[in-house]
């Protein structure tokens, strides 16, 4: 398994509201720090490489990502999303170590001309594009945001295509932060401001440019504890992508042409691994029938016990066991696969379990 970090997704760094309090954000660079801890003592163990991407370093590959993203996200907020900082700044609204945060949001009455149109008030344009307060811009956010973005759609490219020789990496792990499945085209949350599993279902069907019957059907399989709302918007009348979350309501099915290729498995509060790995045997059922060509996997560890955000009771060596059944299903062992980290803020379990996953991932492989 190649396994990406770029050094940048560690300067992203804010404040969030929980509960009635502005604390630092759950999701922070620590959540990294220690992957990357556990990742170095297990390195003898196990069949992976870590690889350092920088974005920045390549033209080229940033011209592919500025293309992705244009297509998928709106000009305007990614606009926003890298200057806003300087401007409070500038505007004196924050110090050099504050976060852009949003007082109030857009009202849901608004007609749809006025949905579209951005806000002239920088307070009310922070509310504009965000849907709650988990999502703060501070200094290095924007820097962190590309970083993250580059890394799904790099773990695309170093994926092996079947077509070039010397290549049979079938698994690529992006260690993406910040996460993305919560937001969508033009809001920011869930700590989440650029869709990374869109991009990289994006990057995998358009490896194929201009050769229609190559393009893959993709299945997004979602593990996070929380629903990727965001990923299933945008796809939702899409029936080239099937969604799988672990949360939502069983009854959206996609729109349009998208009927019955989004699939919510919702699972009840406290669900054991148990319930887990039966959930587990349906989606790979689904992603069977569905004639995937290629993954990508939402990854989230906040499914963990003790996870402050989450209400599952996964140990750390039931990773390892999700995994291996997952990776291990007939339909899903042999596809390309991109995995990109979401949530997951136990910090001091969070490398453990994501080592107990690959182990347990790689097992299927096999
Ligand atoms: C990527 C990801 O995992 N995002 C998670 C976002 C979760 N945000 C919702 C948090 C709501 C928690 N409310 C509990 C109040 C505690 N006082
Ligand atoms: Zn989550």
């Amino acid at each position: 398994m190649l396994i990406l970090h770029d050094p940048a997704c560690l300067l992203h760094n804010t404040v969030e509201l929980l509960g009635a309090n502005i604390i630092p954000a759950l999701e922070s660079p620590a959540r990294l720090e220690s992957i990357l801890t556990a990742l170095r003592s297990h390195s003898a163990a196990s069949r992976h490489e870590v690889r350092i991407v920088n974005y920045g370093v390549s033209a080229a590959s940033n011209s592919h990502l500025s293309k992705l993203l244009g297509a998928s996200h709106d000009a305007a907020y990614l606009d926003h999303l890298s200057s806003a900082y300087s401007i409070w700044l500038n505007e004196g609204l924050i110090e050099d170590d504050g976060s852009v945060l949003p007082e109030c949001f857009q009202v849901s009455g608004a007609t749809s001309e006025r949905a579209t149109r951005p806000p002239k008030d920088v307070y009310a344009r922070a509310g504009f594009y965000a849907f709650d307060m988990s999502s703060g811009i501070a200094k290095n956010t924007w820097p962190a945001i590309l970083a993250s973005a580059n890394l799904a759609v790099s773990a695309v490219q170093l994926l092996s295509s079947g077509a070039e020789e010397g290549n049979d990496t079938k698994t690529v792990l992006a260690l993406c932060r910040p996460p993305g499945h919560h937001c969508n085209a033009r809001k920011a949350g869930g700590y989440c401001y650029v869709n990374n599993a869109v991009l990289a279902a994006e990057a995998l069907q358009r490896r194929h440019e201009g050769e229609d019957a190559l393009k893959p059907k993709v299945a997004v399989l979602d593990l996070d504890f929380h629903h990727g709302n965001g990923t299933q918007e945008y796809f939702y009348a899409d029936p080239s992508v099937l969604i799988r979350t672990t949360t939502g309501f069983e009854d959206e099915l996609g729109t349009g042409e998208g009927v019955g290729f989004n699939v919510n498995l919702p699972l009840d509060v406290d669900a054991s691994v148990d319930a887990y790995l039966g959930m587990v045997d349906v989606a790979a059922k689904r992603v069977r029938e569905f004639g995937a060509g290629a993954l990508v996997v939402s990854l989230g560890f906040d499914t963990f016990r003790l996870d402050p955000l989450g209400k599952f009771d996964i140990d750390t060596e039931d990773y390892a066991k999700i995994a291996q059944r997952m990776r291990g299903a007939e339909g899903v062992r042999d596809l390309p696969a991109v995995v990109l980290l979401e949530g997951g803020y136990v910090v001091e379990r969070l490398g453990e379990n994501l080592v107990s996953f690959m182990k347990g991932w790689e097992d299927g492989e096999s």
